[in-house]
């Protein structure tokens, strides 16, 4: 998998874009914010859609398929694993049968990408990310958590006040079915009230730390505080 890792802000593909989508397709995305154009050009890679361009269609509808990473591993209940380490008292590693074995929570809610694509009514199912927090025992020390995916590549991070909110899951389900491969799955971070990057697909890893650490995107721009209609000059609807 090295090797098809992408340098941090250099995402794998970025020449094969340049040359297929033309200038044309370019423009269409280009205006007006900057983050329009890395994510849309630069960070969708997979899918059913891979230049993402449907979604700044009026009638696009549904999802976009983004990875920063030109292929992701596939996990299943075999040989998925979520470490919870940092600052707790009672680090675990939890496989997937685990995971459905604690209380689930069902929400739904509109999804927000950045880019400016929205689905509205979309179920999410698995454990409050809260929940998992209480269980492992967080330190005093702790402010903030820092989420790893197994594609390699990507991150994301929240404070510890909005990590406890109710509205956040480490989601099993989406759309009322497992999650798909496509979709981040088996595990996937679902967070209602933010921007959909917040929501890290192929979830590996949630770290307790003492100071949060932006996540991929961030590094590039976008806004770590990513409340859907208050941050990263947009003026969206809230989802949650
Ligand atoms: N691991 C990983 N998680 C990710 C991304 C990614 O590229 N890699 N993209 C983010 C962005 S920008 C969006 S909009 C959503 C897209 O989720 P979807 O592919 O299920 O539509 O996943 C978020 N989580
Ligand atoms: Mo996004």
């Amino acid at each position: 998998m090295n090797s098809e890792r992408p340098e941090e802000g250099r995402p794998v593909g970025r020449r094969v874009f340049l040359g297929t989508l033309g200038l044309g397709a370019l423009g269409v995305v280009t205006a007006p914010v900057l983050q329009r154009v890395t994510e849309s050009v630069l960070g969708t890679f997979s899918g059913k859609d891979p230049t993402g361009l449907t979604g700044l269609l009026p009638n696009g509808g549904g999802f976009r398929y983004y990875s920063v990473t030109g292929s992701v591993p596939d996990k299943t209940a075999a040989d998925y694993q979520l470490k919870i380490d940092g600052l707790v008292d009672t680090p675990r590693t939890y496989s997937l049968a685990d995971l459905r074995a604690l209380p689930q929570t069902r929400m739904v809610k509109d999804v927000q990408c950045v880019t400016g694509w929205r689905v509205p009514d979309t179920p999410f199912e698995g454990v409050r990310l809260s929940h998992l927090l209480e269980l492992a025992g967080v330190r005093d020390s702790a402010r903030a958590i820092r989420f790893t995916c197994f594609d390699g590549a990507y991150s994301e991070s929240l404070t510890l006040d909005q990590a406890r909110r109710p509205d956040i899951l480490v989601a099993l389900r989406m759309q009322d079915k497992d999650i798909g491969h496509d979709h981040g799955g088996p595990v996937r971070l679902y967070v209602a009230p933010m921007y959909f990057y917040k929501s890290a697909k192929w979830l590996s890893g949630i770290t307790v730390t003492d100071k949060v650490q932006p996540g991929y995107w961030e590094h590039l721009g976008y806004d770590v505080d990513a409340w859907v209609g208050r941050s990263n000059g947009r003026d969206d609807a809230p989802t949650s």
